[in-house]
């Protein structure tokens, strides 16, 4: 593959752009997995999938630096493998098994690593939103220069809680960026029938917190944006919007009755608007990658995969004592933060 070549397009190497391909399909196959293994019945409980949306954060993860924080919701497997933890870890945590991240007591929902500076995975609609602001409130007392990234959904935005948050993080300029990734629904409900004003990257305007659309399909354009938004917070001006506008092409959650709306629709979005689809074309169109090329990292992802998929079955349940730890936090040194 020829790696020093850059795309016409946007002055981004191949180099680059092959890493993009490769972590956005690692998320797709992974979830793919996933779901395979929910239906044999070896993941209880809920189960989200970040199909789809693989471009919000592999875009905004090559926007930030080592020691950036990352929150979100229960839609998370993506986030995780986007900031460079352990797939085998996030599979065996899906399959309840002790080499899981949260020993399998967790789940998909509730998985966190510090050395990745992930802190979740959170079931409770907006809860995240916050705990992203108090990172972000700790980075700036420390001084140290980090910014955090909390995600939450379009259905989230229409939260109070969201708003009690921008207001704090605008007033004490917190180096907190909200991702809005709207995805156009919440459950079953599209967001024009639960939204008044649909524009979500404004509704910081009340707080002076600037925002932005972006387009959520382009992992570029992601990129670009989310360059922005860290320097903005890294120079000491407070908080910044991004809504980056996404599809998912799964159900909610797993059991989903997709009746609110058509498959033409779906299948309209994968076909002209795909996140993967569209770096694979220009790595073949500007002759940066062959179709050879492209064959040998679908299939050294699937062996990721798979073998993340062994990693789980074969690990062990936790022991019934594991019921008993886990519950109280250790206490942190004075001045010593995650
Ligand atoms: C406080 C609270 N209310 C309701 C729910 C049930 N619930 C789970 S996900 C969801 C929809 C959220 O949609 P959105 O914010 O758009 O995120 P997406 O699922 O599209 O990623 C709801 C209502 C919940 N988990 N927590
Ligand atoms: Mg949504």
């Amino acid at each position: 593959m020829a790696a020093r070549k850059t795309s016409k397009k946007s002055n981004i190497s191949a180099e680059e752009l092959t890493s993009y391909y490769k972590d956005m399909l690692l998320i797709r196959r992974f979830e793919e997995k996933a779901g395979q293994l929910y239906g044999m019945g070896l993941i209880g409980g809920f189960c989200h999938l970040y199909i789809g949306q693989e471009a919000v954060v592999v875009g905004l993860e090559a926007a930030a630096e080592e020691g950036d924080k990352r929150v979100t919701s229960y839609r998370d497997h993506g986030h995780m493998l986007a900031c460079g933890m352990d797939p085998n870890g996030v599979m065996a945590e899906l399959t309840g098994r002790e080499g899981g991240y949260s020993k399998g007591k967790g789940g998909s929902m509730h998985m966190f690593s510090r050395e990745k500076h992930f802190y979740g995975g959170h079931g409770i609609v907006g809860a995240q939103v916050p705990i992203g602001a108090g990172l972000a409130f700790a980075d700036k007392y420390l001084e140290n220069g980090r910014v955090t990234f909390a995600y939450f959904g379009d259905g989230a935005a229409n939260q109070g809680q969201i708003y009690e948050t921008f207001n704090m993080a605008a007033l004490w300029k917190l180096p907190v960026i909200f991702v809005i990734e709207n995805n156009q629904y919440a459950m079953g409900t599209a967001q024009r029938r639960s939204t008044s004003t649909p524009a979500l990257y404004t509704r910081g305007e009340a707080f002076g917190i600037p925002g932005e659309e972006v387009d959520g399909m382009d992992v570029l354009k992601v990129k670009e944006a989310g360059e922005k938004a860290v320097a903005h917070c890294r120079a000491g001006d407070g908080p910044y919007i991004l809504e980056i506008k996404t599809y998912r092409y799964r159900g909610h959650s797993m059991s989903d009755p997709a009746k609110y709306r058509t498959r033409e629709e779906v299948q309209k979005m994968r076909d002209e608007h795909d996140c993967i689809e569209s770096v694979r074309r220009m790595l073949i169109e500007g002759k940066h990658a062959t179709e050879e090329d492209l064959k040998a990292i679908d299939k050294e992802i699937k062996q990721i995969v798979n073998a993340s998929a062994e990693f789980a079955k074969e690990s062990p349940e936790p022991d019934v004592s594991e019921l008993y730890t886990d519950i109280y936090a250790d206490e942190l040194p004075q001045g010593e933060v995650a």
